[in-house]
């Protein structure tokens, strides 16, 4: 095997390539390329970069998801924390009716690991060709999430009432756990220099970049919409979630149109949700410690430290400089600061 050359018993399924249909083979033939984190080429299609099976699910969805009123859509950029919030979603909706809330072991956190009970619409549901899924196992509200910018959704998603949360992370804390996260898969020998990965990331070309574009999308989205009689997209950061966690999660809970009760509040089910979805608690289960995703990546690969500022461990003063001048001339204008 080449060197540099991922080997395909260890690439992930949603890396492979090898089960692209013929229509998105045609059209990535068609598109800009630049080197990828995971695979060998990434390509930019709607302004955005994908692996090849993530435009092939991008394409699926965008023709056949039909959204309904009262789905709800978690999504992020990959390493911004989706994983919690997932955890936290499921937990926050389910509470009352399917798996109410209980620290003893049977709720299906303690058996699952929070990706395979929220599945990405791009990876998970719509990514394999031709193929469009069942989702009448799904009661309402149907919980799924995407990578995808705010561009790329299907337009059902876009028209219809559903609500849309998008957190979001530090950029300089997504990077770092983005170059950990390519690394501890391994699909290359050695490990990718930080100084090319940090390249390319300040030039916007990583798995759903650019960062500052992803992040405006959903933005501006979220401004738009407190301008409408009902509020579409809740906009959230992980620094926010991390230092203020239940208020946050009771903000979460009344634009979900599932706020805490009193009796709730005074039986400490807040707290409960929080102990459950707690990187602590999540990262030493047994199954987030040595489960896989169907995909072949290793649960345990989503909780490496769970913190804010893991950046400072490997930021240069230049790379500081870079990045917040990127963030300033991309995102300043529009009055958005980290
Ligand atoms: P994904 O987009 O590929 O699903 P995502 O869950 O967004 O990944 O990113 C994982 C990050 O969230 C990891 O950050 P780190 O590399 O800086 O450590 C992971 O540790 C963090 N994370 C996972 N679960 C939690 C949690 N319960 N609380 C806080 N952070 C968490």
């Amino acid at each position: 095997m080449a060197e540099g050359q991922p080997s395909s018993s260890i690439v992930p399924k949603y890396l492979q390539e090898d089960e692209l249909s013929e229509d998105v083979r045609d059209l990535i033939s068609t598109l800009p390329t630049d080197k990828g984190w995971f695979v060998n080429t990434i390509y930019q299609y709607q302004g955005f970069w994908h692996v090849p099976r993530q435009l092939q699910g991008l394409l699926n969805c965008q023709k056949h998801f039909k959204a309904q009123d009262t789905d709800i859509l978690l999504a992020t950029q990959p390493k911004s924390g989706t994983t919690w919030l997932k955890a936290l979603t499921f937990s926050l909706i389910n509470r009352k009716t399917k798996y109410p809330l209980t620290l003893n072991h049977d709720h299906p956190l303690f058996s699952n690991n929070p990706h395979a009970l929220v599945p990405f619409l791009e990876f998970d549901l719509f990514h394999v060709k031709d193929v469009v899924p069942d989702l009448s196992s799904f009661s309402s509200p149907r919980l799924f999430a995407t990578h995808l910018p705010y561009v790329s959704l299907p337009e059902s998603v876009k028209d219809s009432d559903c609500k849309i949360v998008y957190l979001c992370r530090d950029p300089k804390d997504t990077f770092i756990s983005l170059w950990h996260f390519s690394n501890s898969l391994r699909l290359f020998k050695g490990t990718n220099p930080l100084k090319d990965s940090f390249d390319q990331f300040c030039r916007g070309i990583n798995v759903g970049g650019p960062f500052w574009d992803h992040i405006l999308s959903y933005w501006k989205e979220s401004l738009l919409s407190l301008e409408k009689p009902k509020k579409k997209v809740m906009f959230l950061r992980y620094e926010e979630l991390k230092m203020n966690t239940s208020f946050v999660l009771k903000n979460l809970a009344e634009f979900l149109g599932c706020p805490f009760s009193k009796e709730e509040e005074d039986e400490g089910l807040v707290d409960d949700i929080l102990k459950l979805c707690s990187f602590e608690n999540l990262k030493n289960l047994e199954v987030n410690k040595n489960g896989k995703r169907p995909s072949g990546i290793a649960n345990k690969a989503y909780f490496r430290r769970g913190e804010i500022g893991d950046w400072k461990n490997h930021f240069t003063h230049e790379m500081i400089e870079q990045l917040n001048t990127i963030v300033e001339n991309k995102m300043g204008i529009f009055g958005f600061k980290f």
